[in-house]
């Protein structure tokens, strides 16, 4: 081995080690949802336990445990909906997968004052599901958002939000957003999709704003921890020395 081979195995090891260290770790300390139906429960996230059920007051699913975001977790507290990969030859994200996420309700989706604010006790990336159809009613491409969009124009670049693009959704176009799908009636089948955005936030709260658009699927939330400085600090001098060895032998 090289220093050469050496530095080209050093960022395979450290996404490994970054995503291995990532699952494990927790962010959210509290979720608080203003002006959301009173009807329905409120938000939730991963660790915490409730019925999901509808205003009739039907319990459609008795003490759900919120697990970590993966195919098939149910994505609202009052629908049966799931969150799936975007297609069969589409998985979903792997930075999604086995963060902490946050159920909305579903009918939360045409509250124009609706409000989350989210606590997290470490630096994190805050990514959000948002459907394709909002404000131009297209399924087949990203959801129009920005300064100008009608919706969710707090979801902005001067807000610090960008979109999460590494080609993974339909059209394996990496200038687009990822995709998600979102398997309505948890019956096997993918129905919509949902579009990934994400912000870098500090320790402390985060405040999530309205969806505003009835007839389509609320936004879902995941959070992940931010790599720690150290972690890449460690790697990087791992690196180095073993390079710094390899060119002392003679
Ligand atoms: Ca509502
Ligand atoms: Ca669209
Ligand atoms: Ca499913
Ligand atoms: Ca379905």
């Amino acid at each position: 081995m090289n220093c050469r081979t050496l530095v080209s195995f050093g960022p395979a090891m450290a996404i490994i080690l970054a995503t291995a260290s990532l699952n494990a770790r927790a962010s959210i300390t509290g979720v608080t949802e203003s002006n959301g139906d009173t009807d329905r429960p409120s938000a939730k996230y991963s660790g915490q336990t409730f019925n999901i059920s509808n205003p009739n007051g039907t319990v459609l699913v008795a003490n759900y445990t919120v697990p970590r975001f993966g195919d098939d977790v149910k994505a609202f507290t009052d629908r049966v909906h799931e969150w799936n990969a975007a297609s069969t030859t589409v998985a979903l994200p792997k930075y999604l997968v086995g963060g902490e996420y946050i159920l909305n309700a579903n009918n939360n989706r045409d509250n124009a004052t609706l409000s989350l604010a989210v606590s997290v006790s470490v630096p994190s990336f805050i990514y959000l599901l948002i459907d394709n159809r909002l404000n131009d009613a297209n399924a087949g491409n990203p959801p129009n958002l920005g300064p100008g969009s009608g919706k969710m124009e707090w979801v902005s670049v001067a807000n610090g939000w960008t979109m999460a693009a590494t080609g993974n959704n339909r059209a394996g176009n990496a200038a687009q957003p990822d995709e998600v799908g979102v398997d309505e009636n948890g019956d096997g089948t993918v129905d919509n999709w949902s579009s990934v955005y994400r912000k870098e936030v500090g320790i402390g709260t985060a405040t999530l704003l309205e969806f505003n658009e009835a007839g389509r699927n609320m936004y879902g939330v995941v959070v992940q921890p931010t790599p720690e400085p150290k972690t890449w600090a460690l790697l990087l001098t791992g690196v180095g020395l073993g390079c710094w060895a390899l060119r002392r032998r003679p």
